[in-house]
């Protein structure tokens, strides 16, 4: 495998996954929205990655985007569909719409749309490897997670029902399901620029770091071909699942 398509590589995970990959000595496109982000990873990594400004959730750009890629960028060995985000934390009655529809758009048709493009190519070529960023909020409940949450969930299931479309096929499909990663601008994005109640998040905890996350990957795509990691849950030492919650109405 030589080639790599990385979405949301502007920042936090994605730009950490480029770095590492090309470190390995795979060629990388880098998708994302803020192209001067992008050109500035272009700079420091060099003529094997390639900044591509992308937008996950226009269907029509995206496939004209990907049919214009330079021909020694094709094709696409692994796909990292990493491109996501969380919008607010407020619970479900007090939530944002726009927020919850940005979210289910990102989440979950973006990441379809680089798919139901790529996959095909993969098939023909009886070759590749999807990785898809899930979280650890598609499998547990948390208060304000509702939509961020399911659209993870979706996510999970997609990637496990890719696994079986793809019996027989030497196509491998992974869902990372990381729990709280630092270092990036996840909780910037949800808490809509509030700095102060994002790094509020991370105080005091030895949290994940992107870094985690790309040597993540790296180990995934250089395991060998018949070996397939269909889910990988993973948490900072310093976070555990203990949700289950009780109301007690007090006389
Ligand atoms: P960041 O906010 O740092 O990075 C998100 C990336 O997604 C950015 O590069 C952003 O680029 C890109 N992106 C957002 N919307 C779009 C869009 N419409 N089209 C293209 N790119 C888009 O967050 P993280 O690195 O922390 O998160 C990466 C992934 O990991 C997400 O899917 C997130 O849900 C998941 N995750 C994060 C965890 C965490 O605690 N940090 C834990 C579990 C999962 P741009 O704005 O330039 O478009
Ligand atoms: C990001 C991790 O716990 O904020 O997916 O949902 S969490």
């Amino acid at each position: 495998m030589n080639i790599a398509l990385v979405t949301g590589a502007s920042s936090g995970f994605g730009r950490a996954i480029c770095r590492k990959l090309i470190a390995d000595g795979y060629k990388v496109i880098g998708g994302g929205r803020r192209l001067d982000k992008l050109q500035q990873l272009a700079e420091e990594l060099g003529n094997n990655f390639f900044p591509m400004q992308l937008d996950v959730t226009k269907k029509d750009a995206v496939e004209s985007i990907l049919l214009q890629l330079p021909k020694d960028f094709q094709p696409i060995d692994i796909l990292v569909n990493n491109a996501g985000l969380a919008l607010g934390q407020e619970p479900a009655y007090q939530a944002n719409y726009n927020d919850w529809q940005t979210m289910i758009e990102t989440n979950i048709i973006g990441l379809i749309h680089l798919t139901h493009q790529i996959l095909p190519s993969m098939v023909e070529r009886n070759f590749g490897y999807i990785i898809n960023l899930g979280s650890v909020a598609g499998t547990y409940a948390y208060k304000g997670g509702n939509v961020y949450g399911a659209s993870k969930a979706f996510v999970k299931q997609f990637s496990a029902n890719l696994r079986t479309d793809l019996l027989g096929k030497k196509i491998r499909v992974t869902n990372i399901e990381p729990g709280l990663c630092g270092g990036t601008e996840f909780s910037n994005v949800r808490f809509h620029g509030n700095a102060e109640k994002a790094a509020d998040v991370y105080k005091g905890v030895e949290y994940i770091t992107p870094e985690d996350i790309a040597n993540t990957v790296s180990w995934l795509v250089n395991t060998p071909t018949h070996f397939n990691v269909n889910s990988l849950e993973i948490m900072p030492v310093a976070q555990v699942p203990a949700g289950l919650a009780v109301y007690k109405e007090t006389n």
